[in-house]
């Protein structure tokens, strides 16, 4: 089974890279939102280029067909944007696929598609997405991890304090939004997250 960093920072601009990933950051996910298409495209080529000159892997999130073209990796894409891409374009690229779950129905439509991975969300309540879904809670990361039978994301309200219990109820990796990126001094906190990894236990 493909194995997974730990930990997964997702980051809203290719300005945060240069920040964070000389301390070692392996796995990034890059979520813009609001941008014109040339500002969007220029923001993804920039965290490609980034992420490879530091040996990181990077994910797109929405933007499939931007991803092909300039040569991601992996996109992520939740259910709506799931319902509208072009799964077997993104696969015949050799782009990896992660897709979000919030519900016994949505992980059922993402297991179709045979995802890398598969998220689950929010494990806690978070501020940065409203949602109709309450949080999962810890029990549901075993549950999932049965169901999906691949790699299992935990996102959502998760801070470096909760994560080592995240991990142990089976999460393979955590991504993280606030936790790092509003945190007063986001390299340390980055750096304690790369640091705290090592030392969780798998579950499985
Ligand atoms: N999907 C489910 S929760 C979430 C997303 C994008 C936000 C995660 O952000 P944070 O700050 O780590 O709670
Ligand atoms: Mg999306």
């Amino acid at each position: 089974m493909l194995v997974l960093d730990r930990f997964y920072l997702i980051v809203d601009s290719a300005r945060w890279l240069d920040r964070l990933l000389p301390l070692g950051l392996r796995f990034v996910q890059l979520r813009v939102k609001g941008l014109d298409a040339a500002a969007r495209r220029a923001e993804i080529a920039a965290s490609i280029a980034k992420c490879q000159a530091h040996g990181a892997t990077l994910v797109v999130n929405d933007f499939w067909q931007d991803a092909i073209d300039l040569g991601a990796e992996w996109v992520h894409l939740g259910q709506e944007d799931l319902a509208e891409a072009d799964v077997a374009a993104i696969r015949r690229a050799g782009l990896k696929l992660g897709i979000s779950t919030h519900s016994h129905e949505e992980i059922d439509t993402a297991l179709v598609v045979d995802p890398d991975y598969v998220a689950l969300g929010p494990v806690y309540p978070t501020t940065l997405k409203v949602m109709p879904w309450a949080p999962q809670g810890l029990d549901r990361i075993g549950e999932w991890k049965r169901i999906a039978r691949r790699p299992l994301v935990a996102i959502g309200g998760i801070t470096l304090e909760r994560a080592e219990g995240v991990a142990r109820a089976g999460a393979d990796s955590i991504a993280v939004i606030s936790d790092v990126l509003s945190h007063p001094d986001p390299e340390a906190r980055c750096k304690a997250w790369l640091d705290a990894r090592a030392t969780w236990p798998r579950a499985s």
